[in-house]
């Protein structure tokens, strides 16, 4: 047995005049009641330091650029750096990234995990961008991440601390079967998962009251599929009018949700998770090893 207690602080909206350090204290308040609870790691939403910013079309790059962070940790977050490494708690978050490559800047939505001892242990720069890259101002809210950020250009990663094997993905890249194939692949036993999901989608509304199941059918199978544990974390409630889907949860390798957030506020849920249920899947009915056929997989292969 390998039990990590985890836990999913789910953060409730963020307006668009909340400074950092108001957030990072919300933050720091769920880290301490996850330290009631003796975590080991406590995972926060994508992009959790500001309001979902991809929602406006903005021409000023001034403007864009006030809700990027250039370093990290930084002035805002230190305090959030520091009380987890004072509890030897891991955690990860979500932020806007920018810096400087050979004189270019650069923008991700990139996520961190750091270790017990505040070390960033991995980065993770999401993949999988959803949205548009113009101005469309038909829609009730824009989802403008195709303009603000590049896709991140490195594989998913994964790194060994606290006695397992951890990876992330942000959001969208939940969506994608590929994701959790490719770091079950690379031996991950855990996803940490941050999110912010509209309820309402303009390109098929009709859709919009499936957002809550989709959400959980995707974290599910891609849990099963691949005997991971997947920890689900959002950024929920009505944020600057928009309706931000909740249901944070901590899904077992089984498929089975052991832990689920019951409100769209800043709210804390955790459970044990034995890292070795992963082989109860990977053992048997998903032996990789034993019945995958990549060999078969031709369309895969062609991209
Ligand atoms: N932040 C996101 O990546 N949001 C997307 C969009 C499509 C709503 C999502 O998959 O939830």
């Amino acid at each position: 047995m390998r039990n990590l207690h985890i836990a999913a602080a789910q953060l409730g909206p963020i307006a668009r005049a909340e400074p950092r350090d108001e957030v990072v204290a919300r933050m720091i308040a769920l880290l301490e009641r996850a330290a009631q609870r003796r975590a080991d790691l406590v995972v926060y939403p994508e992009l959790a330091l500001t309001t979902f910013f991809p929602r406006w079309f903005m021409a000023d790059q001034a403007e864009v650029d006030a809700f990027f962070e250039t370093e990290m940790p930084n002035a805002a977050t230190m305090p959030l750096f520091a009380r987890a490494r004072e509890l030897g708690i891991a955690f990860s978050f979500g932020f806007a990234e920018k810096l400087l490559e050979g004189g270019r800047p650069r923008r991700f939505n990139t996520s961190i995990l750091v270790d017990r001892s505040g070390r960033i242990a991995q980065r993770y720069r999401k993949i999988h961008l959803p949205g548009h890259p113009e101005n469309e101002p038909w829609r009730a809210f824009q989802h403008l991440e195709k303009r603000y950020f590049e896709p991140g250009e490195e594989p998913f990663g994964t790194s060994d601390l606290l006695g397992g094997r951890f990876a992330m993905a942000i959001c969208n890249d939940r969506r994608w079967p590929e994701t959790y194939r490719e770091v079950a692949l690379r031996g991950a036993e855990v996803l940490l998962l941050g999110y912010n999901t509209p309820l309402h989608y303009p390109l098929a509304p009709e859709h919009d009251h499936l957002q809550a199941f989709h959400n959980h059918l995707c974290l599910q199978s891609g849990a099963y599929q691949n005997g991971l544990w997947v920890v689900g974390v959002a950024k929920a409630g009505r944020e600057e009018g928009c309706d931000l889907l909740g249901q944070s949860c901590i899904v077992a390798p089984t498929g089975e949700i052991v832990a689920q957030a019951s409100t769209v506020g800043d709210e804390l849920v955790s459970a044990d998770c034995d890292l070795d249920r992963c082989a109860e899947i990977r053992a048997n009915i998903f032996n990789f090893a034993l019945h995958r056929r990549p060999e078969m997989y031709t369309a895969l292969r062609a991209g």
